[in-house]
């Protein structure tokens, strides 16, 4: 009997989920243009958009044929309509050396601008990231800057909200050993791949190439962890500039200063990301966050309150489990902190 109920609970919640996060995606779906976004008719060469240049008076975009080998440059004037959609990843067709499509995008990673007011006018809360992932590389490390695990967590919500997986990487391995417990948590309970490299010592870039292989992945993470050295290594030669942070680290200026897809091995694309100093999560719907912590939609539904935002609500399940250990402390303090800034 108890069960029973218990499981149509946790199915109400579930749907319940869905609707919410159908919320996201129809805000972001709305933001695209119908007319712009094409169904893959199989018929015309695709492209793959790998770096978007800012010209005088237009806009530059390398791209990748998904066909054959090729590349090309295209171009589009800042009055037509695709100028500011096409993002880095995106699958376009290219007709009289425009680009005139877009096809629907599987996913988009996108981060909350945090370079705004809160109640300044702005048409665009989300700032895209990358197009059609496979996965997500959160890449921090071991040392300089300084390990700091709750920058990790702040990428999963960004992962959890465009439904993609991340994979994450701690290097710098040869300057100090990680062994903090959050990591084993990671990996166990939240069953995220943990893979810890060094582009000095070269230790687990096997393990890195076998996470990644075949798949579009995006390095994302603060300036100067290494995603470029990383990226150098897989690509098998100093192609991209890599830089000495200055003397104090996490104050680091930005050597890589715009997103770029690298073709690295067959079907395999990295895109580089330029670093940056925090993620800000002001225009997050605070009721929306919740549901981007996966390991508490197992208790959610036995809270008191069907919207319990786990934080002053009596009889919260949420809480309880961090009590008892069920949820890991670190975890719901960086939800509670995300939250208060989304408050
Ligand atoms: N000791 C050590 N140093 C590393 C390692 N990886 C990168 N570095 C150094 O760290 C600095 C920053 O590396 P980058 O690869 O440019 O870092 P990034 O994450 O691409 O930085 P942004 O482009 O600014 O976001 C450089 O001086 C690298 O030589 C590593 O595994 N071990
Ligand atoms: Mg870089
Ligand atoms: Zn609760």
């Amino acid at each position: 009997m108890h069960g029973i109920r218990t499981s149509n609970k946790k199915y109400l919640a579930k749907k319940k989920r869905r609707k919410e996060k159908l919320a996201t995606s129809e805000r972001m779906a709305e933001e695209m243009d119908p007319l712009l976004f094409i169904q893959d008719d199989g018929k015309r060469e695709k492209w793959r958009v790998a770096e978007i240049r800012q010209g005088s008076t237009r806009r530059i975009f390398e791209c990748l044929s998904l066909q054959t080998n090729a590349s090309t440059t295209v171009d589009l004037a800042r009055n037509h309509p695709l100028f500011d959609q096409v993002v880095i990843g995106d699958r376009v067709s290219i007709e009289h050396e425009k680009i005139d499509g877009i096809i629907v995008r599987d996913n988009l990673l996108a981060r909350f601008r945090g370079d705004q007011n809160r109640f300044s006018l702005h048409s665009r809360l989300l700032q895209p990231i990358a197009a059609n992932l496979d996965a997500v590389v959160i890449v921090a490390s071991a040392k300089d800057p300084a390990f700091q695990p709750g920058f990790i967590d702040r990428y999963m919500v960004l992962t959890e909200q465009s439904g993609i997986s991340p994979i994450i990487c701690i290097t710098k391995s040869d300057l100090a050993p990680i062994s903090d417990p959050i990591l084993a948590w990671y990996e166990k309970q939240l069953g995220i791949p943990v893979v810890r490299t060094s582009a000095v010592s070269k230790e687990g870039i096997e393990n890195l190439t076998e996470a990644i292989q075949g798949k579009t992945v995006a390095f994302v993470g603060k300036s100067g962890v290494g995603k470029s050295s990383l990226i150098n290594l897989l690509l098998g030669g100093d192609v991209i500039r890599t830089s000495h942070v200055s003397e104090k680290w996490g104050q680091g200026r930005h050597t890589t200063s715009a997103s770029k897809l690298h073709a690295w091995a067959a079907d395999s694309y990295i895109v580089d990301t330029p670093g940056i100093r925090s993620l800000d999560f002001l225009e997050m719907p605070p009721d929306e966050l919740r549901l981007y912590f996966p390991e508490f939609q197992e208790f959610a539904p036995a809270c008191h309150y069907s919207d319990c935002l786990h934080r002053h609500e009596p009889d919260c399940s949420v809480k309880e489990a961090v009590k008892n250990g069920a949820i890991h402390d670190f975890r719901y303090r960086t939800y509670i902190r995300v939250l208060e800034e989304a408050i």
